[in-house]
């Protein structure tokens, strides 16, 4: 095995001096932060905020290159999402209505309950979850539009118990995407403006004469997006600034090599900025993999794409043993992970950080992206440490509860009193002592 780089995607080994160091090279990924983009993004944001309807209609027009006069031309009713469901091919329409059956079902389990319990001075104390009112969804156009990802953004708002579902697509030169419009009928969405861009973001965060404010805006979407969400991040909720795919695969070894690459390929695919990594502690089946590689990268449709991805940002990494394995994987906190090994489950405990795990050899991501049930909205770059899954409980909020009996607000009035009086708010020590009994 050669320990530096092959034609397509780097070798490394733990036992390398420079390991490390290659190996943040490699993670190190930062969001494009351009002051530019940031500008612009506050020109239209402002815009919209102070003009609505017609700031979003001529960036529209300007952007997408149209020729609309009001936003009633911007709007698509539940008719018409229904038809381009209906004109669907069979094929495609019973596979997308299987997709949205298992990920409602799955979603379905991560509904929270409300609960309350008594102390023994009688007050009562709970917490009470609340669906959000309205949710935006935004999904790009064109190329980068995935009806999978309509699924998984709104099914989950469905299942929460969100009273309104909008969502905004742009239509570059008006074309419309029916496999999208199809999955938002599926989806339970009840509106959709074909806006885009920072306009619909602000429409969104803002409201206009047209379109309702709502109160969290998820999806993924272009600079522009990410930018103008992070800037009304605040006003509204947002759900993640997303970075490019990620795949972790865990070889034992015994996979067939041309599996574990094109798995690897399955989220190289998607930008040349994705990351592909993989991991085992059998040198020859390394060998084997980088072998599968070359000789199938040719063959994808993508393999432009692919190819700078694996150049950039891929590795096929030999460890030491399972135990080194298990530590990269929560070093590199990868959007997914894949366990390619006999027993996944007994690795289950020592894993702490990944997005999606996939468990053994069958289980390609693949499946995670379209139809096996969980959310394939999920944190990258590192963010596994400190975050989940897109799902139900980013729907909802929580309120407290706190109801109190006479004796229970006379005994907790004293306590108060005293931690008012010692931060010299008064009027709350006064309002509590009001409740003390003798
Ligand atoms: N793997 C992507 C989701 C996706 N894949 C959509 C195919 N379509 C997010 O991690
Ligand atoms: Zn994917």
């Amino acid at each position: 095995m050669s320990d530096t780089t092959t034609a397509t995607i780097a070798r490394l080994s733990t036992s390398e001096a420079a390991f490390h160091q290659r190996l943040n090279a490699l993670l190190d990924w930062e969001g494009v932060s351009d002051k530019a983009v940031q500008a612009r993004v506050e020109e239209i944001l402002a815009d919209v905020k102070q003009r609505g309807d017609q700031a979003v209609i001529e960036a529209t027009n300007r952007f997408d290159r149209l020729s609309v006069e009001s936003m009633a031309q911007l709007r698509l009713m539940p008719e018409q999402l229904k038809k381009a469901y209906d004109g669907l091919p069979a094929e495609q329409r019973d596979a997308l209505a299987m997709a949205a059956e298992r990920i409602k079902r799955y979603h379905e389990r991560q509904k929270p309950t409300s609960w309350q319990y008594e102390e023994a001075d009688g007050t009562v104390l709970g917490q009470k979850v609340t669906p959000l009112d309205r949710a935006g969804i935004y999904v790009p156009g064109g190329k980068a539009a995935y009806p999978s990802s309509v699924l998984m953004n709104a099914i989950p708002a469905r299942v929460a118990g969100v009273r309104e579902i909008v969502m905004v697509v742009p239509t570059p030169d008006g074309v419309l995407n029916d496999l999208v419009l199809a999955a938002a009928h599926l989806a339970g969405v009840d509106y959709v403006f074909t806006i885009g861009g920072a306009q619909a973001v602000a429409a969104l965060a803002y409201g206009t004469q047209s379109v309702s404010r709502v109160d969290k805006i998820v999806g993924p979407g272009n600079i522009y997006v990410a930018t103008a969400k992070r800037a009304v991040f605040g006003q509204v909720g947002i759900d993640m600034i997303a970075g490019p795919s990620e795949i972790m695969v865990v070889s034992d070894g015994q996979t067939d090599p041309d599996w574990i690459a094109m798995d690897l390929f399955s989220q190289a695919e998607h930008d040349e900025d994705a990351q592909a990594i993989l991991v085992s502690w059998d040198a020859a089946h390394l060998d084997a993999v980088a072998a599968s590689i070359e000789r199938l990268l040719p063959t994808l449709e993508r393999e432009k794409i692919a190819r700078a991805s694996l150049n950039r940002r891929g590795a096929l990494i030999l460890c030491t043993d399972q135990a080194e394995a298990v530590e990269m994987i929560n070093r590199i906190a990868p959007e997914h992970l894949e366990l390619s090994v006999a027993e996944p489950e007994a690795w289950l405990d020592d894993i702490r950080h990944a997005g999606a795990i996939f468990m053994g050899r069958h289980t390609s991501e693949a499946l995670g992206d379209y139809c096996a049930g969980p959310n394939h909205v999920l944190p990258t770059s590192g963010t596994a440490r400190f975050s989940s899954p897109l799902g139900v409980y980013d729907f909802q909020k929580r309120s407290s509860i706190i109801h109190c009996s006479p004796e229970g607000a006379s005994e907790l009035g004293k306590v108060a009193s005293v931690l008012a009086r010692g931060e010299y708010l008064t009027a709350h020590a006064r309002s509590a002592e009001y409740r003390v009994r003798d």
